[in-house]
């Protein structure tokens, strides 16, 4: 695929998260940060995952693109619905698939677009891993989640207030109002969770905290997010009749750990023809036959029930 961000940047979600554009007298762009897209602006990325806790880019890839990712994903939920303990739920017609990287044929455009590089190594550092690749789906008839994390947040944001991983979020369909938005509370990554239940459930007592900061998300087909999945969030309920499946691409700083929930693996074949520099942010397993996934993160508190 061709990104489009080759000639000139894609448009922010975000309007502060546009760089602002420096160059040398011979039009070379200057950025001091090295690892860095100079169409990209570093403490407005920082900022955004350290203030909101998501941010997001629109357009980043071309609608067709993301048309061929649904028919792929449509394909893999109905296999995964299918072999035992394929699909995990996430409450009501809800389900979570876990899924190798050459399942889908735009996993290398993901982990090369420029953004989530760039975006990767302003906050997790040169050395970030990519640990998890899987969907969402929210099927028509799904409720409203309850608030949560995605995992407990560890001593390095509790106590040391650094984020060690994130969430890429990428629409595989347009949303819209009755299809069951993501929803999510800004700033609340740095929240105290001795409260909650498992670490990741805040009391219903403090739900007007989120409710009050609730930000509905209505991402188009091509637009990209990330955020820390510390930052309390839920899907809520999709009363139209279409499903809206979301890919996930999760991603560690050096020694965060989540790679112990997930089994990222790939053939030999597909690693050997991956560039050096994709295959230096991966944590997984290179395998002769791609092996069915049991999924190892499961989110209790969303099975059992819905808000
Ligand atoms: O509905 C969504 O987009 C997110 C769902 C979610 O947060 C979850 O299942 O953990």
């Amino acid at each position: 695929m061709t990104a489009t961000n080759d000639t000139k940047p894609a448009p922010s979600m975000s309007m502060s998260a546009d760089a602002p554009a420096t160059t040398t007298d011979t039009g070379a762009p200057i950025n001091a940060t090295p690892y860095a897209d100079p169409q990209y602006d570093v403490p407005s990325i920082m900022a955004a995952l350290y203030g909101d806790g998501i941010l997001g880019l629109k357009g980043a890839f071309p609608r067709e693109w993301v048309a061929k990712l649904d028919e792929e994903l449509a394909v893999l939920y109905r296999a995964a619905l299918a072999r035992p303990g394929g699909a995990v739920g996430r409450g009501t017609n809800r389900h979570y698939v876990e899924i190798h990287p050459e399942d889908i044929s735009g996993f290398l455009d993901l982990v090369t677009h420029p953004w989530v590089r760039t975006v990767c190594e302003c906050v997790l550092g040169p050395n970030y891993k990519v640990v998890e690749i899987g969907f969402d789906v929210p099927n028509p008839g799904a409720k409203d989640q309850p608030w949560h994390r995605d995992f407990r947040a560890g001593e390095e944001t509790l106590v040391d207030r650094r984020l060690n991983s994130l969430a890429f979020n990428l629409t595989a369909v347009d949303t819209e109002e009755d299809m069951g938005p993501f929803e999510i509370a800004p700033g609340t990554q740095w929240d105290d969770p001795s409260e909650y239940d498992h670490g990741m459930f805040p009391p219903q007592s403090l739900y007007p905290r989120y409710q009050a900061r609730a930000q509905r998300k209505y991402p188009k087909m091509g637009d990209i997010s990330v955020r820390s999945a510390l930052t309390i969030h839920r899907g809520t309920a999709n009363v139209s009749q279409k499903p809206r499946p979301v890919l996930v691409l999760g991603v560690d700083a050096p020694g965060a750990g989540h790679d112990a929930w997930h089994d990222l693996q790939l053939t030999r074949g597909y690693y050997d023809r991956l560039p050096q520099e994709v295959r230096d942010h991966l944590i997984c397993r290179v395998v002769d036959e791609l092996e069915p996934i049991m999924q190892g993160h499961t989110i209790e508190g969303l099975m059992m029930g819905d808000a």
